[in-house]
């Protein structure tokens, strides 16, 4: 993802030595990589100040800078903006490292208490729960981690609350977890892929992820055969599946999602599922690699930015390339030689609006189909309509159409899919080249412009 600082801010009891919950501590972990039972506590200042991890040393191409809090009097709100203005670092971090003593319960009740509240009145950024000292732990008698029990409420009220962790900065214990997990969550953000509360992937990703299975799909059979699927994996990860592999992979999914598998490959359905228990798995950077990987970015958007130089006279039309994409693709959808209405939904399934009104997203919009373009009884498109529509489109505004034919699964560069006409007045003189002509009808209100027309 396009972020280049990752700012870390750490919060966390400290008021009383006893309640101190070992932040200064776990940054001079981090900087040193020396267990801070091996640091003379001379070296452990109360606060740190700002320690920059360059590139060489973070995840992805970042550099993080972790930001240490001295906060006296957490208990009452009104002194907290002379304590180190807690309130604009909130404003100005990435991710907020949240800790708590694991030794000392109430300093884990003040977190959603105190902390959180606070937190998610100045920031929506994601906040990782680390506990520290876990060198201190007792485990109760049943084997059941009451910690974890405890948190599993805070998880659920705050949102925020992306990454739980238990480390130790006295013996250096899950600690290169901690550092990775605070990346990760900035870099992979779970929410624009994942809903929790409803555990499926959100719509705007099943969108992304219909049209990378479209251009996975080379075959056009609506399946991902095993070829297909460790060609994917080939070009994204760089990784080679094996056929032992890829029957591993079809035979976990079908113990999870039966319909998702048939003898000729994964379907949709499967795919979607795949990415689903990739998530769940925590493997979310896998998720957004391949997203970057076909081009789309943190909004998971595709960014179609294409300008035609045209000069008066002249018009942009469809390519000899784009007209035969359009045609596989009503070959590929179309019944019996007509596009349906179920049809068309099925070729739009990767976008919200339809290319006739790009800024709608209600059913009836999609219905106007027959507004811009001669249907068939039963509301359906022949090919002859299909190609109408698209020249329609490209004529009206080039950039839209072209938006739209590669949310369809347009793959070539995008210069090939559009040209320029010859100008008007060079028509005249010599053979008329272009496809498309635009006229227009005037006349009296009333006269039948529309009916004629
Ligand atoms: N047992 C144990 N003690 C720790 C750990 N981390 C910090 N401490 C101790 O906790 C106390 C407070 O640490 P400090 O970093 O100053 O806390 P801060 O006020 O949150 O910055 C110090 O006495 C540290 O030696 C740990 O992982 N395990
Ligand atoms: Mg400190």
């Amino acid at each position: 993802m396009g972020k280049s600082e990752i700012r870390v801010l750490v919060l966390g009891d400290g008021k009383t030595h006893a309640e101190k919950v070992g932040k200064t501590s776990i940054i001079k972990a981090f900087s040193t990589d020396t267990p801070i039972s091996d640091i003379p506590s001379s070296q452990i200042p109360s606060v740190s100040p700002p320690v920059v991890f360059r590139p060489e040393n973070c995840l992805g191409d970042n550099s993080v800078t972790i930001v240490d809090t001295y906060c006296k009097e957490y208990l009452d709100r009104r002194d907290m903006p002379s304590e180190g203005n807690i309130e604009e670092e909130l404003t100005r971090a990435d991710i907020v490292m949240l800790m708590y003593d694991i030794s000392r319960p109430e300093t884990m009740d003040r977190l959603a208490f105190f902390w959180l509240p606070l937190i998610t009145q100045h920031t929506k950024v994601p906040v990782a729960i680390v506990g520290n000292k876990v060198d201190l732990k007792q485990t109760t008698g049943n084997g059941t981690d009451q910690y974890e029990e405890l948190m599993r409420p805070l998880l659920r009220d705050f949102k925020q609350c992306e990454v739980f962790i238990e480390c130790s900065a006295k013996t250096l214990l899950n600690l290169h977890e901690v550092y990775y997990h605070i990346q990760r969550v900035v870099l992979y953000p779970t929410e624009p892929l994942y809903d929790y509360d409803s555990r499926e992937l959100t719509p705007k990703f099943g969108k992304a992820l219909t049209l990378i299975f479209r251009l996975a799909d080379r075959d056009k059979d609506f399946l991902l055969s095993d070829r297909e699927l460790a060609d994917v994996h080939s070009v994204v990860y760089n990784i080679q599946l094996n056929s032992s592999d890829i029957d591993r992979i079809k035979e976990v999914l079908r113990q999870q999602c039966e319909e998702g598998v048939t003898e000729a490959g994964i379907n949709l359905h499967g795919f979607y599922h795949l990415l689903k228990m990739t998530i769940q798995r925590i493997k979310i950077n896998v998720c957004w690699n391949m997203l970057k990987h076909f081009g789309f970015n943190d909004e998971l958007e595709l960014s179609v930015d294409y300008e035609v130089e045209k000069k008066p006279g002249q018009t942009v039309e469809l390519s000899r390339q784009a007209i035969e994409f359009l045609v596989d693709i009503f070959n590929q959808y179309s019944h019996q030689g007509v596009l349906t209405y179920d049809d068309l939904r099925e070729i739009f399934a990767t976008v919200f609006s339809p290319p006739w009104a790009p800024n709608r997203r209600d059913e009836q919009a999609w219905l106007n189909i027959d507004k811009h373009v001669e249907t068939t009884a039963e509301a359906g498109l022949t090919i002859q309509s299909w190609l109408a529509l698209w020249h329609l489109l490209t004529m009206l505004d080039y950039k839209n159409s072209l938006k739209y034919l590669v949310y369809i699964g347009y793959n070539l560069p995008l210069d090939s899919a559009l040209q320029v006409t010859r100008s008007r007045d060079k028509d005249i003189l010599g053979m008329v080249r272009r496809k498309v002509y635009c006229g227009f009808v005037i006349g009296y209100p009333g006269v039948g412009k529309v009916t004629s027309s």
